[in-house]
């Protein structure tokens, strides 16, 4: 895994407001990475692991909608899956995000594969954070390529420097590309930047960096694995997103997010 970081990428990083690492894994740990979250995807999806806990899974519920059509998402694959737990849980990751974003402590926010399918739809530009029940300026993903990713099957495109300006408004991910500039309309002057990478590359975006994907128009999937991270420390802001629901209902807003089984700390490693 090419986890070491420069200077000059960390900078490259807060400055973008997103990092691309050629070859972050290399050969066999792709094909790991790979079959593990098809197998961990084909599980979910053929429901032969369940997670009841009340949070909501796949966007699967009608394939025909225009969002099932974006991506395949399954979120929480690590809570089903033994061999996704143990790529999720590498501290490594945890250690490279906690650099790039400048606090501590990473814990998982989620993880989940984003599979493009054939002639998939566009991912419409979006903010990621302003979903999740924290608020954080330093949360942050991680987006790893399990296909080559190209400016014809749906790389991730970014507006770079929006991560700096962005408030906690969003757009949803819809039908409508354009529907983030009604919210931000100064937006429009910047140059969006293409990300095409390799299988086995990776992406590490902020958490409030404009981003979204072209649509994939192969007849093959472009699929990815990635992982949304918090601070730690990072408080509960009252949205539901991926809690628990018994948990959800524990919560006061103002509360530190620390419970280790739903989000486990990554970096830095356990003593045990
Ligand atoms: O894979 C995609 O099309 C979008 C990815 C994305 O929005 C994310 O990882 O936050
Ligand atoms: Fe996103």
């Amino acid at each position: 895994m090419k986890n070491a970081l420069t200077d000059a990428q960390i900078a490259e990083y807060r400055e973008n407001g997103f990092l691309v690492i050629e070859g972050f894994l290399d050969e066999d740990e792709l094909a790991t990475w790979s079959s593990v979250t098809d197998e961990a995807v084909a599980q979910r999806l053929n429901q032969e692991v369940t997670l009841d806990k009340g949070v909501w899974l796949t966007n699967q519920g009608d394939p025909d909608s225009f969002y099932a059509q974006v991506f395949t998402q399954c979120l929480k694959l690590l809570e089903t899956h033994e061999g996704m737990r143990e790529l999720m849980l590498d501290p490594r990751l945890g250690e490279t995000a906690a650099r790039l974003a400048g606090v501590s402590g990473i814990r998982i926010w989620h993880d989940q594969a984003l599979y493009k399918p054939p002639f998939g739809n566009p991912t419409g530009w979006h903010l990621d954070n302003p979903y999740w029940s924290f608020s954080s300026r330093d949360a942050l993903s991680l987006w790893v390529a399990l296909d080559d990713a190209t400016l014809g099957n749906g790389c991730l495109w970014y507006l770079p420097g929006t991560h700096r300006t962005a408030r906690y408004e969003n757009a949803g991910i819809g039908p409508n590309q354009a529907d983030l500039f009604k919210v931000y309309p100064e937006w429009r002057a910047i140059e969006p930047v293409a990300c095409p990478c390799s299988a086995g590359s990776a992406v590490f975006h902020n958490g409030l960096v404009a981003h979204g994907a072209g649509a994939n128009m192969t007849n093959r999937p472009r699929r990815a694995m990635t992982c949304a991270y918090m601070p730690d420390g990072s408080v509960f802001n009252g949205a539901r997103n991926v809690l628990p629901s018994a948990y959800f209902e524990s919560l006061t807003v103002g509360q530190v997010l620390d419970d280790d089984d739903v989000n486990p700390l990554i970096w830095p490693p356990s003593q045990d």
